[in-house]
């Protein structure tokens, strides 16, 4: 019975080091967030302890009295909020997710066809070293290199040419509007189901700040915690017709039992994300990544697209002297948190880019607003020339956390 500081007090201030971490520091990497303390609460709670393999009302175990109305309020939020036919709140996390796609719509060695990982895509559409690009013959669209955009001819003239049974829609690092009815088009004249992988904007999706891929996939997979402030986890939404085939590859096909207390947490965040405060949210968070696009394309840096419609920004940082790794290194000791990243025909290897990405969910969950992004651009400016003097980077670390204190944090209780 007694509390984990107690009895487990290594554990215990590991976790506490990372809740003084999040709080200090600018969470700039375009796939985090802070969930709420409800979030915190659910997702920590007594239903670890359940099975509960199999769907509503056909279960495999007993003592399915609160499990079953946990998952229908999360599957009922899901219908309510994104307006989809079915959901299913089961998947463990966003490549489950996404490979249960794959095994309701194709066979091993059928042809799929997603973004490239290097030029924004997720390995799960697809990529080289994944399952799904070994395990299926994966056919890859990138961005124009130039302008950095999706360019529908190419993926036509490609789509015609290779007829895949699934055609994967969705980025990790692409800053622009989707335009998925442009996918439907190619899926329809192809022959293909399309599948969205709204992972990284679904907030936006439900906050009204980004259009919605529902009225055009067959299915769409999207991960719970990014911009929309869930647990880590992830959903499937689809239309009637494929209801059962997704089910079915979900379960039995690819899991045994659901994590109930990330389904619980699930339907929290989807009660918060279907208030209006959470369209505000939304569209500030748009508001701040433009702001800040804005401020950094001022000091130099070389913005892929030219800006940003959405959450994320993605930069090439050799135009300043820089290589993505070592200035996302440098950003880090300074109290600001990004990821290296690949830019569109990147001369340079994935494990040592040419860019970073950064997106700005996490600094608007703790209220911040474009005049705030302002002086986060500065500081971006001022890291590329102490990206090597230590004790400048400690000083700016300060700078940073003393910045940050007046910002609370969702889910932490430090104040
Ligand atoms: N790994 C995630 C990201 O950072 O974008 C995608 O799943």
């Amino acid at each position: 019975m007694r509390p984990l500081h107690e009895a487990d007090p290594k554990v215990f201030e590991l976790i506490k080091g990372e809740e003084r971490r999040e709080f200090d520091n600018l969470r700039m990497i375009a796939s985090e967030n802070y969930v709420s303390r409800a979030v915190l609460e659910a997702t920590g709670s007594v239903l670890t302890n359940k099975y509960s393999e199999g769907y509503i009302g056909r279960r495999y175990y007993e003592g399915q009295q609160f499990i079953d109305a946990i998952e229908g309020l999360a599957i009922e939020r899901a219908k309510k909020l994104f307006g989809a036919d079915h959901a299913n709140v089961q998947t463990y996390s966003g490549s489950p997710a996404n490979l249960a796609v794959y095994m309701a719509t194709m066979k091993p060695g059928d042809t799929v066809m997603g973004m490239a990982l290097p030029d924004g895509g997720h390995l799960t559409h697809g990529w080289r070293v994944s399952a799904t690009g070994q395990w299926f013959n994966a056919v890859q669209y990138g961005v124009d290199p130039e302008s950095g955009l999706l360019d529908f001819n190419v993926i036509r003239e490609l789509a015609l040419k290779h007829r895949p049974k699934l055609l994967i829609a969705g980025a990790t690092a692409y800053p622009r509007i989707i335009d998925f009815a442009a996918f439907r088009a190619i899926a329809d004249e192809v022959g293909a189901t399309l599948l969205v992988d709204m992972a990284h904007i679904a907030g936006l999706v439900a906050g009204k700040a980004h259009p919605s891929p529902i009225p055009y996939a067959d299915v769409v997979s999207t991960t719970t915690h990014k911009t929309l402030r869930g647990p880590r986890g992830a959903m499937l939404m689809c239309t009637e017709a494929m209801a059962k085939d997704i089910d079915k590859a979900v379960f039995p096909g690819l899991q045994g039992g659901p994590h109930n207390h990330t389904t619980a947490g699930i339907a929290v965040a989807l009660g918060e994300a279907l208030t209006p405060a959470f369209q505000d949210y939304a569209h500030q968070i748009v508001k701040n990544a433009q702001a800040l696009a804005k401020g950094l394309a001022g000091h130099g840096f070389r913005l892929i697209s030219g800006g940003t419609d959405n959450h994320l920004i993605l930069m090439d940082v050799t135009p300043r002297g820089m290589t993505g790794k070592a200035y996302s290194q440098a950003l880090d000791k300074a109290g600001i948190e990004c990821n290296y990243n690949t830019v569109p025909n990147d001369p340079r290897k994935p494990f040592d880019p040419s860019g970073i990405r950064l997106g700005t969910a996490g600094v608007t969950s703790r209220g911040m607003k474009e005049s705030d992004m302002v002086k986060i651009a500065d500081w971006f400016n001022q890291v590329v020339s102490i990206h090597d003097d230590e004790a400048a980077l400690a000083k700016v670390a300060g700078e940073v956390r003393e910045f940050c204190a007046a910002f609370p944090a969702p889910g932490i209780s430090i104040k």
